[in-house]
C-alpha cells in the first residue's frame, strides 16, 4: 500500500541551567532546528526550566511550580508550535491549589492546548526524591488526537511499568513519548542504570508494536541539599525506537542533541495488526494486575 500517514519525530537533549528564562530560549532554539530537519512532534526533556531540583527536599522549591492555567512557559510553546506547526508536549511542574504534580501539557500543531496528563508513578530515592513534591497524578494515562498522530505521551518513571504504555497503545496511540531525567546514583556511584533504562522502554515498543520517543536532559547538576550538596550527572542517551523495538536514533552521555526519525503510521499500523499481539489478549486473565500483591 502506497502514500500512508507520514510523520517525523524528534527528541531534544541538552544540559539546563538553573534559569528559567534560559532554559526556554535553549529549548525554543532546539524546538526550530528539530523542525528546520522536518519534524512535526518535538519532544522537549522532563522538567526542563531548571535544576532536577528533587535531588533536594527543600521547602523553597515549591515556589517553582506555576498553575496550568495561565503558565508563561505554555503560552510561549503555544505560540511556537502555531508558528511552525509543530506538536509540542511541555512537561512542567504544576501547582494546583495545595496540590502539586509533575506534568505535561500537550500542545497540537495549531498552539491549540488538547490537555493534561499528570505524571502517575512517583519514584522516591537518593537523588530522585519525587513524593516530597508531586502527589500522584490522577489523569489516568491518556492519548492526544494531534494533527499528525494519536500520541500517548507519559513521564520518565511511568516509563518502567509496561502497564502504562499497554494502557496508552490500547486507546489508540500511535506513538509513545516520555520526557524524562535520569543519571548517576548520588548512593552509588558503580550504578550505572542506562542500558536497563533503554532495554525497558524497548520493550514496550516491541510489545506494543509502535515507535517509542524518549529526551532525557545531560549535564551535571549540583544541589544544595539539606545535608549539604548532592551531585547528578545526567546521562542523556535519548533515543528512538522503531515498532520492533529497535533503536533506530540515539544519542550520546554528553552532546546537546536533535533527534529524528520519520514513520509511515499506516504501514506500522498494518504490522501491529498483522503480528496479532492486540487479537490474542486475554484480559479476562490479567486480573492480578489489578491489585498490588497479584491476588
Ligand atoms: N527519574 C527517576 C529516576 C530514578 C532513578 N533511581
Amino acid at each position: 500500500m502506497e502514500g500512508g500517514r507520514k510523520v517525523v519525530v524528534s527528541a531534544l537533549q541538552f544540559a539546563c541551567t538553573d534559569s528559567s528564562i534560559d532554559n526556554i530560549d535553549h529549548a525554543e532554539r532546539l524546538v526550530r532546528e528539530a523542525h528546520k530537519k522536518g519534524a512535526n512532534i518535538v519532544l522537549i526533556q522532563e522538567l526542563f526550566e531548571g535544576y532536577y531540583f528533587c535531588q533536594a527536599q527543600r521547602e523553597d522549591f515549591f515556589r517553582r511550580a506555576k498553575p496550568y492555567k495561565g503558565n508563561q512557559t505554555i503560552h510561549r510553546m503555544q505560540k511556537l508550535s502555531k508558528e511552525l506547526g509543530v506538536v509540542i508536549p511541555v512537561s512542567f511542574f504544576e501547582e494546583a491549589n495545595n496540590a502539586h504534580y509533575n506534568s505535561v501539557a500537550i500542545i497540537d500543531a495549531d498552539g491549540t492546548d488538547l490537555g493534561l496528563y499528570r505524571k502517575s508513578h512517583i519514584p522516591d530515592g537518593p537523588g530522585y526524591q519525587e513524593k516530597f513534591y508531586f502527589n500522584p497524578g490522577d489523569t489516568g494515562f491518556k492519548v492526544f488526537e494531534t494533527k499528525f498522530a494519536k500520541i500517548g505521551v507519559a513521564i520518565c518513571w511511568d516509563q518502567w511499568f509496561p502497564e502504562a504504555a499497554r494502557a496508552m497503545v490500547l486507546q489508540g496511540a500511535e506513538i509513545l513519548f516520555y520526557p524524562t531525567a535520569i543519571g548517576s546514583e548520588p548512593q552509588d556511584d558503580r550504578l550505572d542504570s542506562r542500558e536497563h533504562w533503554k532495554r525497558v522502554m524497548q520493550g514496550h515498543s516491541g510489545a506494543n508494536l509502535v515507535p517509542l520517543v524518549v529526551s532525557n536532559r545531560i549535564g551535571k547538576e549540583t544541589i544544595k541539599t539539606e545535608h549539604g550538596e548532592s551531585c547528578i550527572t545526567f546521562y542523556g542517551n535519548s533515543f528512538i525506537t522503531g515498532p520492533t523495538g529497535e533503536i533506530i536514533a540515539a544519542s550520546n552521555d554528553k552532546d546537546e542533541d536533535v533527534l529524528v526519525a520519520d514513520f509511515d503510521l499506516d504501514k506500522i499500523k498494518s504490522q501491529r495488526h498483522g503480528w496479532g499481539v492486540f487479537r490474542d489478549r486475554r484480559p479476562e486473565l490479567y486480573k492480578s494486575l489489578l491489585s498490588l500483591d497479584g491476588t
